[in-house]
């Protein structure tokens, strides 16, 4: 066999050129967990930064325990930590985002060579069977920088009831686990608010590490933002970018393009300011202005005419993956829905589509009737998909951005149909594409900053489970000057919302604020975008040079930042 068949063989199984070369790239590591030429644990103190919700007199009764130790109190990174023999259990949970790999190298440095750190297979799931491993030097080295989850696998399953709550007591009790530390989103923090309030008595605790590549787990300077994000927004900027490049020079379609982020518009708004498309919708703005459906759709094609006037006959519109929720009328079909779903879930799901679609017409009010009757089909079908165990609708699978193109392309014509007949409008031929970016980005290999700031993120963690914090979700704040470690209560976090017919704690999904810089940011420049092409293309995701240090416009902006870069400490390397 030649040499080069050998070394194509030696790439297999995550050793392609680009994989060996960022398990070695350096990232920047807060000064305190610096040693020398090596990491440490840190100890953390409260603060007097105290957190509260509306709900808070409700919390501090469901979670006395917690709140009693916590006092909803922020902490704060102070002093260094040495302690010996704890064994802690790390889980991954829900969707995959981008440097998930390093928040486990991060925990690992932490516990260092005297404490013990296992991995939980398929997230919640696993916690519940016991199903554990234990993770070595030589694995932390392997999965180093590197994308996916595939580490140790996620799940979306939610513990809730008094069975699986005593499941987890055993298996902590089997395995002697003094602490359990969960890798997600909101929801899974909220699952880790609640796992401490019930283990705290076998003095088991529970950290959470903020993850979702949806950016709706953010906390103004307490939390800038979940990991992922970045790496997710910078991919998908990359992908509409290049599409934004090739449609001004085929110069003839107009590109549809929904995009993942569940129900925030984060990820589109961050994707827009990187990219500069000619239309972005953000859902926020669709239900604060309690716009309609056919109200956007004639926004869009409104812009389609204007450019056909302006001679530019393509261009791009953004899309939301949670777009159709926030349309009022949608909103108030599908909270009916899920009260209906929600106090009928297990007869429900055994129903086959037409005896879904035959019960949810039985029980919906008779003007949501007319609503739903008018959808697509396949639009109506989707609706009705099963809810996750967190109660979510599988936003990713409802083609919306095809729902948008069918609804553009009838009012284009009746636009047409009244322009003078000598004009370019009246001739114009639409021809629309459409694509879903979601998956694409959730598990490259990690940004600098995703590299950088989920390590740092570990390094906390870690450093809360040997310190014997519970009920805490590590933070990293003062991006931009030097970073600091910090905690944050969750039950300061939890509020009460109505989830499938019934009342459950959560934490507040953080949405697109209209009066936040970057969306004022964003509605300065959007006339502009729509009526010319002035396109960015902002290219691959860069790991050096001087674009590799680059934060999110959207966290820059919001957080008032005086230019992109982050500063995060010394290009420590990790030993
Ligand atoms: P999380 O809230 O778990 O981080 O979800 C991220 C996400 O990528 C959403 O943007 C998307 O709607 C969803 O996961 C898709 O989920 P699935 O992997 O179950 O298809």
């Amino acid at each position: 066999m030649s040499q080069l068949n050998n070394n194509l063989i030696n790439m297999e199984k995550h050793h392609s050129s680009f994989e060996n070369f960022v398990r070695s790239l350096p990232v920047p590591i807060l000064k305190e967990f610096v040693k020398g030429s090596s990491l440490q644990a840190v100890d953390f103190k409260k603060t007097n930064v105290i957190l509260n919700t509306k709900d808070s007199d409700a919390i501090t009764k469901a979670f006395p325990l917690s709140v009693e130790k916590s006092e909803n109190r922020m902490l704060i990174a102070e002093g260094v930590l040495s302690v010996k023999g704890k064994r802690v259990a790390a889980l991954f949970s829900g969707g995959p985002a981008s440097g998930g790999h390093n928040v486990v190298v991060g925990i690992k440095k932490a516990l260092g060579a005297d404490n013990t750190l296992l991995a939980t297979k398929v997230g919640p799931k696993g916690l519940l069977a016991g199903d554990f491993f234990e993770i070595t030097d030589e694995m932390v080295n392997n999965i180093c920088n590197t994308g996916g989850f595939d580490f140790m696998g996620s799940d979306r399953t939610k513990i809730k009831t008094e069975a699986q709550f005593s499941m987890v007591k055993d298996v902590v009790k089997k395995h002697n686990i003094d602490t359990i530390i969960i890798i997600g989103g909101d929801d899974s923090n909220t699952n880790a608010a609640i796992l401490a309030e019930v283990l705290a008595p076998q003095g088991v605790s529970v950290i959470g590490v903020p993850k979702t590549i949806d950016g709706d787990l953010q906390l103004g300077d307490l939390l800038p933002i979940s990991f992922g994000f970045d790496t997710a927004t910078k991919i998908y900027s990359e992908m509409v970018g290049n599409i934004l490049q090739d449609t001004a020079s085929s110069l003839k379609y107009w590109h549809f393009v929904k995009i993942m982020g569940r129900a925030a518009s984060h990820v589109a708004l961050e994707t827009c300011l990187q990219t500069r498309p000619a239309y972005t919708i953000i859902s926020e703005e669709v239900l604060e202005k309690k716009m309609s459906l056919s109200q956007v759709i004639n926004d869009i094609a409104s812009v389609i005419k204007v450019r056909v006037e302006k001679g530019i006959n393509h261009g791009l519109v953004l899309i939301p993956e949670g777009f159709i929720e926030f349309i009022p009328e949608m909103r108030t079909m599908l909270a009916e829905m899920d009260e209906i779903i929600g106090h009928s879930m297990e007869a429900f799901t055994a129903m086959d589509i037409v005896a879904k679609k035959e019960f949810i017409i039985s029980k919906l009010e008779e003007k949501t009737v007319v609503l739903y009757n008018e959808l697509p089909s396949s639009i109506q079908s989707m609706l009705l998909l099963d809810r996750d165990s967190h109660g979510n609708l599988p936003l990713s699978q409802i083609p919306t951005e095809t729902l948008v193109i069918e609804m553009v392309a009838p009012r284009i014509k009746e636009l047409q149909a009244a322009a003078p007949k000598d004009s370019s409008f009246a001739h114009y031929k639409f021809n629309a594409l459409n694509h879903f970016f979601g998956y694409e980005g959730r598990c490259g290999a990690p940004t600098l900053f995703d590299a950088a700031y989920c390590i740092n993120l570990g390094l906390v963690a870690g450093s809360l489970a040997l310190g014997g914090h519970t009920g805490y979700m590590a933070s990293i704040t003062d991006l931009q000057t030097g970073g600091k470690a910090q905690a944050i209560p969750l039950t300061g976090l939890l509020n009460i919302e109505r989830r499938h017919g019934h009342d459950e704690f959560v934490i507040e999904k953080a949405l697109v604020k209209l009066n936040s810089p970057a969306f004022e940011f964003f509605v300065s420049r959007r006339k502009a975008w729509a009526e010319g092409d002035y396109f960015t293309s902002p290219g691959p995701r860069q790991l050096m040079g001087p674009v590799a240090k680059l934060v999110p416009i959207t966290v820059a902006l919001n957080r008032g930042y005086e230019n992109l870069k982050f500063d995060l400490g010394n290009d420590t390397e990790i030993k």
